[in-house]
């Protein structure tokens, strides 16, 4: 197992590469360039100096999230060629640089969604929450929401630009049911296949969060079933899936531990993202600290069906929560993730030693 720490580089995060780096158990940044847009090429010299950064800081780069999936493939437009030879020379690109796994998602407009970003807990802290009585109401509505809370950060899957005509992307996606949409992204998977395999870089899907449909947008990474159906569209080791634990989890009825089991146990999980969110009724959840005793996930059988399938891939924490002051990129402040790795650091560790 190598632990990660996803970063949004050095004029786009808080945090210096430094203090990544002195996180105990800590030997990998989770990168990303963020200013190309979907579908188009990622140049082999814009990934070379981001490495070579994040390796003069004593890290490495393995994983890349995410490298985005565009609109024109997940609609089918006739422009998806040209996207998808795109992909393939940004995956051979990826490679050249030693990048292993790239993280990506197939939600159709949103990448993830949150009806507060700044949600107070009991200790004073700030989370981020799922209310689904606010998902009613209009789209607009929660998006100025999210603009408003989100520390003035730029957040990925938010792009002011690309949601700017929510009513056209809409209107663009209107004939695009599951049956559609799960057409397109096997279309996908079987075209850059071949080039995963030749260089080497694994594609690991991250499940929808929440793993359910909102404002009518067809939603097709909710469960064990859809990843059987994905795995199904090339069985591969290349095609494989990030195990988000609070994505999957926010479903109650998504048995975590079995999932992982399942998945890693078929080598189809190279990275997990290990956080714990708590159900607070009618489908409705905020994050939470890591500790199981804080969120409805029990995080020592995560790490446990992990580890006893055989987990060897890369894990990080997911969203942590601002404490201390700390007014950080909404989940991606320094020390709640922090805590959360020591959390499953020491997990890991117990875990492997009981089993001895
Ligand atoms: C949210 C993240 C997601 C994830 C993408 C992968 O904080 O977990 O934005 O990076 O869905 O493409």
């Amino acid at each position: 197992m190598q632990m990660g720490f996803r970063w949004y580089g050095s004029d786009n995060d808080s945090i210096p590469l430094e203090y990544i780096r002195q996180i105990p158990g800590v030997s990998q940044v989770v990168g990303a360039i963020f200013d190309i847009p979907a579908g188009e090429l990622w140049p082999l010299e814009r990934i070379q100096a981001l490495v070579a950064e994040i390796e003069a800081a004593g890290l490495g780069m393995d994983v890349v999230e995410s490298v985005n999936i565009s609109d024109a493939i997940k609609i089918g437009l006739p422009e998806r060629d040209r996207h998808i030879e795109n992909y393939i020379a940004t995956i051979e690109n990826l490679s050249k640089c030693g990048v292993k796994v790239i993280c990506y998602n197939f939600m159709p407009i949103f990448d993830w969604i949150r009806t507060d970003m700044r949600y107070q807990l009991e200790d004073g802290s700030y989370c981020l929450a799922f209310d689904s009585k606010l998902v009613e109401g209009s789209v607009e509505e929660v998006l100025k929401r999210v603009e408003d809370n989100s520390n003035g950060y730029l957040l990925p899957g938010w792009e002011p630009e690309r949601l700017a005509d929510i009513k056209s992307l809409f209107e663009a996606y209107s004939d695009v049911d599951e049956k559609k949409l799960t057409d397109n992204f096997r279309y996908f998977i079987q075209a850059i296949m071949p080039a995963c395999e030749k260089f080497d870089v694994r594609m690991a899907v991250h499940p929808d969060d929440p793993p359910r449909s909102l404002f009518g947008l067809p939603r097709i990474v909710k469960n064990a079933e859809d990843l059987r159906v994905i795995e199904a569209f090339y069985d591969s080791p290349y095609n494989g899936f990030t195990l988000c634990t609070g994505s999957l989890a926010e479903n109650p009825e998504n048995d975590v531990p079995a999932i992982i089991r399942e998945f890693v146990g078929r080598d189809k999980a190279p990275f997990i993202h290990a956080r714990n969110i708590l159900h607070t009724g009618n489908g409705n959840f905020h994050e939470s600290a890591h500790l199981s005793s804080y969120g409805s996930l029990d995080m020592y059988e995560v790490i446990r069906a992990a580890q006893e399938s055989g987990f060897d891939g890369y894990i990080r924490p997911d969203h942590g929560r601002d404490i201390w002051g700390e007014q950080g990129r909404p989940g991606y402040g320094l020390y709640d993730r922090g805590l959360g790795i020591a959390y499953l650091n020491g997990l890991w560790e117990a875990v492997s030693k009981g089993s001895k």
